[in-house]
């Protein structure tokens, strides 16, 4: 039996719609659906503007870090700094979902030195439980350059895709480096990163951490990074009633496109047609 449903083009104020245009308003059900993913609450967010000094709550390393430039908001404050050992956020009671969004703020500080085979490589990586999210190497100067490259040819120049650059005023000095260089210059990058993965379990690790990187002394601030605005969204694949009331309103929008307007339209699982309206 053939399954049918009949709707018309006057139906849900189509008339008044059609002055958009019929691509238009395909683009404005495209955006809704957008929309309401982008606009999903995180199920974690920090922005780290706590008091310098202060661990976080399930993270597993570093402490409230103030970059020595503010931001055009104020002190611009995020969790650092770390090295090879890096820190992990932990997260549990996570309500049903089939996938995560991972977005978040890296600021690398001082001599990244990304390809190089003298002092790198100088590499940063992402675990979401034991699955590699990511590992790329970065350089905020060095020459070798970098394989984090998005959208380019691997590797590239210093600092590509940064968002930021010399923005947080890190100083790097040459000390024993190179002794034509005597002088501090600022040094740091700030890339924005996201990541979206299948995930279904209750609760979920993301480690954060460094490879190849010379680490820090108190007498001598090497290469270092930070995390800030990081924020978890979990996201859940449509029911399939969604997927059906999509599938009307799509229908719906082939009814009213020009021409069609007034029409009333069979829509058949076997055979499908249209009929003029009378
Ligand atoms: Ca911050
Ligand atoms: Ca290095």
């Amino acid at each position: 039996m053939a399954f049918a449903l009949s709707i018309s083009a006057n139906f849900f104020g189509v008339r008044q719609m059609k002055s958009l245009g019929y691509w238009n308003k395909l683009i404005f059900l495209s955006l809704l659906v957008v929309a309401t993913k982008a606009a999903a609450t995180p199920f974690y967010l920090h922005d780290f503007q706590w008091d310098i000094g202060a661990s976080v709550p399930g993270w597993s390393a570093g402490t409230i870090q103030s970059a020595p430039n503010p931001d055009y908001g104020g002190w611009r404050r995020f969790l650092g700094e770390f090295s090879n050992a890096g820190t992990t956020l932990s997260l549990s009671g996570l309500p049903s979902h089939d996938a995560v969004t991972l977005s978040f703020d890296l600021y690398l500080l001082r001599s990244w030195d990304g390809e190089a085979s003298d002092y790198g490589r100088d590499q940063f990586g992402v675990r979401a439980d034991s699955s590699l999210l990511f590992r790329e190497s970065f350089s905020n100067g060095h020459p070798a350059g970098q394989s984090y490259c998005p959208g380019g040819v691997s590797p590239c120049s210093p600092m590509t895709g940064a968002v930021e650059r010399y923005s947080l005023g890190y100083k790097f000095g040459y000390w024993d480096v190179d002794a034509n260089k005597t002088a501090e210059e600022v040094m740091d990058a700030v890339y924005r990163l996201t990541f979206d993965f299948s995930h279904t379990a209750d609760s979920l690790i993301l480690t954060f951490f460094g490879e190849g990187l010379q680490g820090m002394t108190p007498d001598y601030l090497d290469e270092s990074w930070g995390l800030d605005n990081v924020r978890v969204t979990l996201h859940t694949i449509p029911e399939p009633s969604v997927l059906a009331l999509l599938l009307i309103a799509l229908t719906f929008l082939w009814a009213a496109r020009p021409g069609r307007i007034g029409e009333t339209v069979i829509v058949s699982l076997t055979k499908p047609k249209t009929l003029p309206h009378r």
